[in-house]
C-alpha cells in the first residue's frame, strides 16, 4: 500500500436550500468527520473540506416561491448549516460556499482551460423556451401531464407521483411555471464533456484499479460503465450560477454539478490562503490521498464525471476512494425535506442540549454503510440508555468513584499482575490494530463496535475482580485493579475521540490529562501513579420516555398534517399586480344549462355577464344537474380567449372552488350584486 504524506478529505457540499438532517449526517458528515479526526489523531497532515452548494435550479425555484432572491435563500441556509455543523463538532478545516468569489474564479478558470484546450464539444439543441418570460426553461420549470400515470403536475425532470424520470419533451401538454404558457422549442448552444471518450480510461481506473471500493459504489459505477457513457452538458441556460466564461454565452451558467465539486478545490484554496498553506500540495501532488465522502445519489458525479473533469484538466490527482453510503430512513419511511419527514440537526441541538455525542454515536452505530438503514427514536433511547449510560458511562464512572473513595482520586500503583490482569491487558492491546483496519477501510460501524467492546472489557474486568469486596481483605490487589481501570479509561479517551469528541474531552477532564494521540492506544502506562484525577461526574444521563414520546409525537403531527391538508398546499408562483389586473372577472347569472352530448363532464351554459349573454362550456356536469343551475350566481373570467370545446365555442370560464376530493362548487359574491360587477 502506498504511503501518503497528506490527506484531502471532502464531504459532499449540501445544497443551501434547506437545513441538514440526520440522513445527511449518517451518510456523509459523521463518517467523514470520524475519518478526518482519526487521521489527525495519528499526526497526519489533513485538510477536511466542507461547504455549501449554492447553485442549481431548486434554489432559484425556492427563491421565486418565497419572493426573495437566490442569494437570500443561500445566505439563510448557509448560516444555519454552518452553525449546526460546528455545534455538532464536525471538524471541517474550512466550510465555505460556492457563491464565493474564490469559487467563481476557480470554477470559471477550470472551465476555461478545458474550453481553450478543446476538451468540450459544442452542440446546439432545441429546448423549451418561455417567450413571455424571455428565458429558457430548466426542466424543473416545466410542468405537464406524466405520460405514464397521467399526473397533471409532473415536472420536466421527474413525475413525483409515479417516480419516473422524465425529460421535458415527454410531458403531455407542457406548461411553463413562469408564465403558465405553453413553452416553445428554441435552439440553444451548450458545452458537453465527452464522457464517452473518457470511458476506456474510467473503465480501467475504476473496474480494474479500484476493486477495493465499497461494493455499492463499485457496483453503481460498473452499471454506468457497462451501459456506456454519453456526452454530458456542463452548461445551462439560467441566471444563477457561475457564468460560462466564453464570449457570446450570456445568460448561460455552468451546470451546478460541474461547478460544485470544483468547490472542494476552491474551499481548499481559501483555507490555504488563510493558513499559509500551499493548496496544490493537497490537489496536485501524488503524495496526497483524496477521499470523497458522499451519499449514494452522488456516486456518478464523484466517481465518473468529476474524475473525468480532473483528468481532462490534467493537473490534478484523482480520488483514491469514494466511500459512498446508502440512505438512512426515519421510522421506516424515506426522509423527505418537502414532506418535513426528518430530524433536523439545528432542531436536535436545541431540543437535546449537550447531547451532540449521543446523536453522533447513534448515527455512527446505524450508519447505512452497505444498505439503507433506519433511525427510530426508540433505538436512539435504547442506545443511549443501554450502551452509553450502562456500558461506557458506567465503567468510567465506577472507576472514577472508586478511585476517589479508596485513593482520594490519586492513581494507585500497579502491583503484581494476575492472569486476569494479563488477559485484560493483552486484549486491550489487540483493539488498536483492529480498529485501525476498520477505520482505514471505511467500516465505521465495526470500528465503533470495537471501541465499545473496550468499555465492555472494562465492565467485565470490574465485575470479575470485584474490588469493592477485596478492599477489606487485599488492599494491595485493589491498587492494581484500579490502576488497570484508570489506564483503560485513558485508552477510552483516545479511542472515542474520532466518534465522540465531546465525550473524549470529558474523559480527559475526569482524568485531568491532555489529548494523548492515537499511538498511545493499547498502552498501560498512560497515567503515572500519584496523578490526581478530577472530581467524578457523569458522562451521560438516561433519556426518559417523555423526551422520546415528544419526538415521536412531533413526527406524527407531521404525518397527520400531511393527511389533513389538501394537495394544493403550496402556493403557485408569484405574479405581479399587473398580471393580476389583466384578468377581467365579473359576476354573472346562468340563464340556461344543458349537457354536452357524448361527454360526462361538460355542460353548455348561457350566462348573463352584465356585458353580454354568452356561451361557456364548463366541466361541472359531475357535480351539478342542468336543472338546478338556472338563476345561479357565478363568477366568470370574461376575457379568456375563446376556445372550441367539443365543437362549441366557449367564451370565458366559470370560476369554481375545488375541494380536496376534487368536487367543485361555484364562487359567488356574499351580498347581492349586479351582473357585470368587476371582481378585483
Ligand atoms: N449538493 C447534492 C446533494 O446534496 C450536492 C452535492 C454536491 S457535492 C460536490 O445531494
Ligand atoms: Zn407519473
Amino acid at each position: 500500500m502506498k504511503n501518503f504524506k497528506r490527506y484531502t478529505v471532502t464531504s459532499a457540499l449540501p445544497y443551501a436550500n434547506g437545513p441538514v438532517h440526520i440522513g445527511h449526517l449518517a451518510g456523509v458528515y459523521i463518517p467523514a468527520d470520524i475519518y478526518a479526526r482519526y487521521l489527525r489523531l495519528r499526526g497526519n497532515d489533513v485538510v477536511f473540506i466542507g461547504g455549501s452548494d449554492e447553485h442549481g435550479v431548486p434554489i432559484t425555484i425556492k427563491a421565486r416561491n418565497e419572493g426573495v432572491t437566490p442569494q437570500d435563500v443561500v445566505d439563510k441556509y448557509h448560516t444555519i448549516i454552518k452553525k449546526s455543523f460546528e455545534d455538532l463538532g464536525i471538524s471541517f478545516d474550512v466550510y465555505s460556499r460556492t457563491s464565493s468569489k474564490t469559487h467563481h474564479k476557480t470554477a470559471s478558470d477550470f472551465f476555461r482551460k478545458l474550453y481553450d484546450e478543446g476538451k468540450f464539444i459544442e452542440k446546439t439543441s432545441e429546448q423549451y423556451f418561455d417567450a413571455e418570460a424571455g428565458q429558457f426553461l430548466a426542466d424543473r420549470y416545466i410542468k405537464g401531464t406524466c405520460p405514464h400515470c397521467a399526473n397533471e403536475e409532473a415536472y420536466g425532470d421527474q413525475c413525483e407521483k409515479c417516480g419516473t424520470s422524465l425529460s421535458p419533451m415527454d410531458l403531455i401538454n407542457p406548461k411553463s411555471t413562469l408564465s403558465g404558457n405553453q413553452p416553445v422549442l428554441k435552439e440553444t448552444r451548450h458545452w458537453y464533456l465527452p464522457l464517452d471518450k473518457h470511458e476506456p480510461f474510467l473503465k480501467k481506473w475504476i473496474l480494474e484499479d479500484h476493486k477495493e471500493w465499497k461494493a455499492n459504489v463499485y457496483g453503481q459505477c460498473k452499471s454506468w460503465l457497462d451501459a456506456g457513457l454519453q456526452p454530458r452538458a456542463v452548461s445551462r441556460d439560467l441566471d444563477w450560477g457561475v457564468p460560462v466564461p466564453v464570449d457570446g454565452a450570456e445568460g448561460k451558467v455552468l451546470y451546478v454539478w460541474f461547478d460544485a465539486p470544483i468547490g472542494y478545490i476552491s474551499n481548499t484554496i481559501e483555507w490555504a490562503e488563510q493558513n499559509g498553506k500551499d493548496w496544490k500540495k493537497y490537489w496536485q501532488d501524488e503524495d496526497a490521498k483524496l477521499v470523497h465522502f458522499i451519499g449514494k445519489d452522488n456516486i456518478v458525479f464523484h466517481c465518473i464525471i468529476f474524475p473525468a473533469m480532473l483528468k481532462s484538466h490534467g493537473n490534478y490527482i484523482l480520488p483514491e476512494n469514494v466511500p459512498g453510503n446508502e440512505f438512512l430512513n426515519l421510522e421506516g419511511d424515506k426522509i423527505s425535506t418537502s414532506r418535513n419527514w426528518a430530524v433536523w440537526l439545528h432542531e436536535y441541538l436545541v431540543e437535546f442540549p449537550g447531547k451532540q455525542d449521543v446523536l453522533r454515536y447513534v448515527l455512527a452505530a446505524n450508519m447505512p454503510e452497505t444498505k439503507d438503514n433506519d433511525f427510530t427514536w426508540k433505538d436512539f433511547q435504547a442506545r443511549n440508555n443501554n450502551e452509553l449510560v450502562a456500558i461506557l458511562g458506567n465503567f468510567i464512572n465506577r472507576t472514577a468513584v472508586l478511585t476517589q473513595k479508596y485513593y482520594d482520586r490519586k492513581v494507585p500503583s500497579l502491583g503484581e499482575l494476575q492472569p486476569i490482569d494479563q488477559e485484560t491487558i493483552a486484549e486491550m492491546a489487540q483493539h488498536k490494530e483492529r480498529i485501525e483496519s476498520s477505520l482505514e477501510n471505511y467500516r465505521f460501524r465495526e470500528a465503533l463496535k470495537e471501541a465499545m467492546n473496550l468499555a465492555r472489557l472494562g465492565n467485565k474486568y470490574l465485575a470479575d475482580t470485584e474490588p469493592w469486596k477485596l478492599i477489606k481483605t487485599d488492599e494491595a490487589r485493589v491498587e492494581t485493579i484500579m490502576n488497570i481501570c484508570i489506564q483503560l479509561t485513558a485508552n477510552l479517551s483516545i479511542v472515542f475521540e474520532p466518534f465522540m469528541p465531546f465525550t473524549a474531552q470529558k474523559i480527559r477532564q475526569l482524568l485531568h490529562i491532555e489529548s494523548l494521540g492515537w499511538e498511545k492506544l493499547g498502552q498501560m502506562n498512560l497515567l503515572a501513579a500519584g496523578h490526581l484525577l478530577d472530581e467524578p461526574f457523569l458522562l451521560f444521563d438516561k433519556i426518559e420516555d417523555e423526551a422520546i414520546e415528544a419526538q415521536v409525537q412531533k413526527l406524527e403531527a407531521t404525518r397527520q398534517s400531511k393527511i389533513d391538508s389538501t394537495p394544493a398546499v403550496e402556493a403557485k408562483e408569484l405574479v405581479s399586480y399587473d398580471d393580476f389586473t389583466k384578468l377581467d372577472i365579473r359576476t354573472g347569472t346562468i340563464l340556461e344549462a344543458e349537457k354536452v352530448a357524448k361527454t360526462k363532464k361538460l355542460l353548455k351554459l348561457l350566462v348573463d355577464t352584465g356585458i353580454d349573454k354568452r356561451t361557456v362550456v364548463s366541466g361541472i356536469a359531475e357535480y351539478y344537474n342542468p336543472e338546478e343551475l338556472k338563476g345561479k350566481k357565478v363568477s366568470i373570467l370574461v376575457n379568456l380567449a375563446p376556445r372550441s370545446i367539443k365543437g362549441i365555442e366557449s367564451q370565458g370560464m366559470i370560476l369554481m372552488a375545488e375541494n380536496a376530493d376534487g368536487s367543485l362548487s361555484f364562487v359567488s359574491s356574499e351580498k347581492e350584486v349586479n351582473n357585470g360587477s368587476e371582481i378585483k
